[in-house]
């Protein structure tokens, strides 16, 4: 293990959008806190990502999701103690990152995007933010010098994009800053929908699909209802190199969350049928989900000690987020005079 203070800098967020998913859980939350004590931590509720899609900003309700990230956040097991959590738009200079950012990226970089091309072509107008979406993510993930990135899959390209991005503005500015990696889950780096193991399981599809995703809120008789409903196919494979996208899929969330092998995985299914299949998965699903939602509640009593641990997340965060932006100004030639310590006759403006 890394000495204290040597520790590789992770960083890492959820937008504040629909409700918090299995996959948002085996993607990312949970690699976070089993890496909790190895790495220097950062988690952010990426608010300001929310906004790409203004039709559907509802401000009121934005502001009760980044709350329940952020509980869900401590509820899954990230410890204020040990890690940094705090909301993006409560620190400036991830704007500001991004404008200076957006100035070494090419267009054509961002239009290449999958996560743009797919979401773009959902809505009827596109925002200048939902094309911009990866640089300021590329801001966030920069400004705190980052080492690595846990993320689903998903994502993996938008992390490559910021280290394009970093290295072209070291090469053009001067060293500026860490060039990130992904930390992605050797399985369990894309959960599929139970209805449709062609696609990602993801907030969005949740809002509008019954049976797509499970919330890690869900109470215990909708998380059997949605796995007992989840598709499947007509064969009795189980073993995970010849089972359907869909019993895969099964299959992988089971691996994760019993922690046990392949070999014993397979040999525990052979011959069972997906009715045994379904339910030993929901019965894995109902053990973690109900501590972390059980916690979730105790810490939404108490709204002042959430709001207490954000405020100190961000007076953390600022600190380390005000040096990045200060070492980028000073490089391109921007920025407050004061920083150079110019002692000023008062009254002299203007004359
Ligand atoms: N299905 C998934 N499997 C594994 N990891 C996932 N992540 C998201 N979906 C999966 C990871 O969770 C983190 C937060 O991602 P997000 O806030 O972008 O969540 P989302 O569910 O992808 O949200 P949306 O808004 O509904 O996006 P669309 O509809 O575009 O999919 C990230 O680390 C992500 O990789």
């Amino acid at each position: 293990m890394p000495e204290a203070g040597n520790k590789k800098q992770v960083f890492s967020g959820v937008q504040p959008t629909g409700k918090l998913h299995l996959g948002n859980y085996i993607g990312a939350l949970s690699q976070w806190v089993e890496n909790q004590t190895r790495y220097d931590n950062i988690f952010c509720i990426v608010d300001l990502h929310a906004l790409t899609i203004a039709e559907a900003v509802r401000p009121a309700l934005l502001r009760e999701k980044t709350r329940e990230v952020a509980a869900l956040y401590l509820a899954c097991g990230v410890d204020p103690e040990k890690s940094i959590v705090f909301v993006q738009s409560h620190i400036p200079a991830h704007a500001e990152l991004t404008w200076i950012l957006n100035c070494v990226t090419t267009v054509g970089w961002i239009e290449r995007m999958t996560q743009y091309k797919s979401k773009a072509a959902q809505v009827e107008s596109v925002s200048t933010g939902l094309l911009d979406y990866p640089v300021l993510q590329a801001a966030d993930i920069l400004l705190y010098r980052t080492d690595l990135v846990p993320v689903g899959e998903d994502q993996k390209q938008h992390i490559e994009l910021t280290a394009d991005i970093a290295h072209r503005f070291n090469r053009l500015f001067g060293e500026a800053f860490v060039i990130p990696q992904p930390l992605l889950r050797a399985e369990g780096a894309r959960i599929m929908g139970f209805d449709d193991p062609m696609t990602k399981m993801s907030k969005s599809r949740g809002e509008i699909q019954k049976g797509h995703a499970i919330g890690l809120l869900d109470s215990a008789d909708t998380i059997r209802e949605v796995i007992l409903g989840a598709v499947t196919d007509s064969s009795m494979e189980t073993h995970f190199d010849h089972a359907s996208p869909a019993v895969r899929n099964l299959l992988t969330i089971y691996e994760v969350l019993s922690g046990r092998t392949r070999l014993e995985i397979e040999a525990h299914f052979e011959g069972k049928g997906y009715n045994y299949l379904k339910r030993e998965v929901a019965d894995v699903v109902i053990n973690r989900l109900a501590p972390i939602r059980n916690r979730y509640l105790e810490i939404n009593r108490d709204r002042a000690y959430l709001e207490c641990i954000l405020q100190r997340g961000a007076e953390r965060a600022w600190t380390i987020a005000e040096s990045t932006l200060r070492h980028v100004q000073e490089l391109v030639g921007i920025g407050p005079w004061a920083s150079r310590k110019t002692d000023c006759p008062p009254g002299n403006i203007g004359r």
